[in-house]
């Protein structure tokens, strides 16, 4: 990675629904600062940061979507997450700027085949005041040939010195002997009675997140062997701590799809519905390069419950083995550690369009 001396961020965000966008940019804005940066983080609704990010992080500001009227000069680089539209003002300054920011669009997740081919793509301005100036495609990925995953330069060693029982257990959350230990983070549970009928004779201790998953759970008669608890918002470095804790991680969305890859735990991923049906390809997409990447056994059995848990298949006749998936779960990690991280990526490549 080429040396870069300490920049100043702008970083844009609106928040569309749920909390993935906001949690993405929050863990940019975070991982920048703790390598040197200044950010500035400009979101339209911060309240999730109250529970997501409640002692913030040196190095970072959060401020309000900017109003029309002047803006502040940006920093060296402006990051729109999610193809949020800047407002004028922000473009106008940014063209203002001598030399103009490294202008980038940060892209969602998907490991769908468009991603590699369009990662870095440049998209020259060509009407209104940023005429002239260019602006960058940055898509995160799961291969070398694309932008990476958000990968904490930390992350590795806390994971290696973490005690998960200990950490679970001083939260009043332990797991009692031979129980298994499952976080459900999801949009949708109605498969959840399947699941958990699926666990029959296996001892089960659910760790619900807020929102739907207690919601469904709150429906579900009780059943031997199934133990329940509803946990708070947790602030996002506890959150990673709860799937580093867990056997089994039901996750949804993009961060916590990614944060479940690196505990290195048996995951599904519950995606974002599309209304047009558009997240049964990059579910697949994803299911394939997975299974393609580990090539452990199993893969027929972890295919069929990713497309049962987001609807989109009947529900299977058995679930994958355990140690086969542990094993899968462990190579999936390996591979993507192997490659460069997205801040890394990211720091790099504005380097080398300054
Ligand atoms: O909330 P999400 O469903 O967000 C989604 C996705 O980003 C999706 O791609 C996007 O299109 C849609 O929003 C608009 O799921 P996600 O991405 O996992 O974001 C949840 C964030 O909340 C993540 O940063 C982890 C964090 N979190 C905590 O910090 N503490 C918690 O207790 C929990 C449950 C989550």
């Amino acid at each position: 990675m080429p040396i870069i001396a300490a920049m100043l961020w702008d970083l844009f965000c609106r928040v569309v629904d749920n909390h993935g966008d906001l949690g993405v940019a929050w863990r940019l804005s975070a991982d920048l600062a703790a390598r040197g940066h200044r950010v500035r983080l400009w979101v339209d609704d911060a309240s999730a940061l109250a529970w997501m990010a409640p002692r913030g992080a040196a190095g970072v500001s959060v401020h309000p979507w900017p109003a029309e009227g002047a803006f502040v000069p940006p920093g060296e680089v402006v990051i729109e997450l999610f193809g949020c539209e800047l407002p004028v003002a922000v473009v106008d300054a940014l063209a203002a700027r001598e030399p103009p920011p490294v202008w980038i669009n940060l892209e969602y997740l998907s490991a769908e085949p468009y991603v590699e081919r369009c990662h870095g793509l440049r998209s020259p301005q060509s009407t209104g005041p940023a005429a002239g100036l260019n602006k960058w495609f940055f898509y995160p990925g799961f291969t070398p040939a694309t932008g990476g995953l958000l990968r904490e330069t930390t992350l590795t060693e806390e994971q290696a010195a973490f005690d998960g029982p200990a950490w679970l257990a001083a939260r009043g959350w332990a797991a009692q002997p031979g129980e298994q230990v499952v976080v459900l983070f999801c949009y949708d549970a109605s498969a959840l009675p399947r699941l958990v009928q699926a666990w029959a004779g296996q001892p089960t201790l659910l760790l619900a997140c807020p929102g739907a998953a207690q919601r469904t759970l709150d429906t579900l008669p009780d059943t031997p062997g199934l133990r329940r608890i509803a946990l708070p918002w947790l602030a996002q470095p506890d959150f990673d701590r709860l799937l580093w804790s867990a056997d089994l991680n039901l996750v949804r969305g993009e961060d916590s799809f990614v944060r479940a890859m690196w505990a290195g735990r048996p995951f599904v991923w519950q995606i974002y519905p599309q209304d047009d049906g558009a997240h049964a390809a990059k579910l697949q997409a994803f299911g394939s390069l997975f299974e393609r990447t580990v090539a452990a056994p199993g893969a027929a059995e972890r295919l069929a419950l990713s497309l049962a848990w987001n609807g989109l298949a009947p529900w299977p006749d058995g679930l994958p083995d355990p140690d086969d998936w542990r094993q899968a779960a462990l190579r999936w990690r390996k591979a993507l550690q192997a490659q460069s991280d997205l801040c890394t990526q990211l720091c790099g490549w504005v380097a080398e369009r300054r």
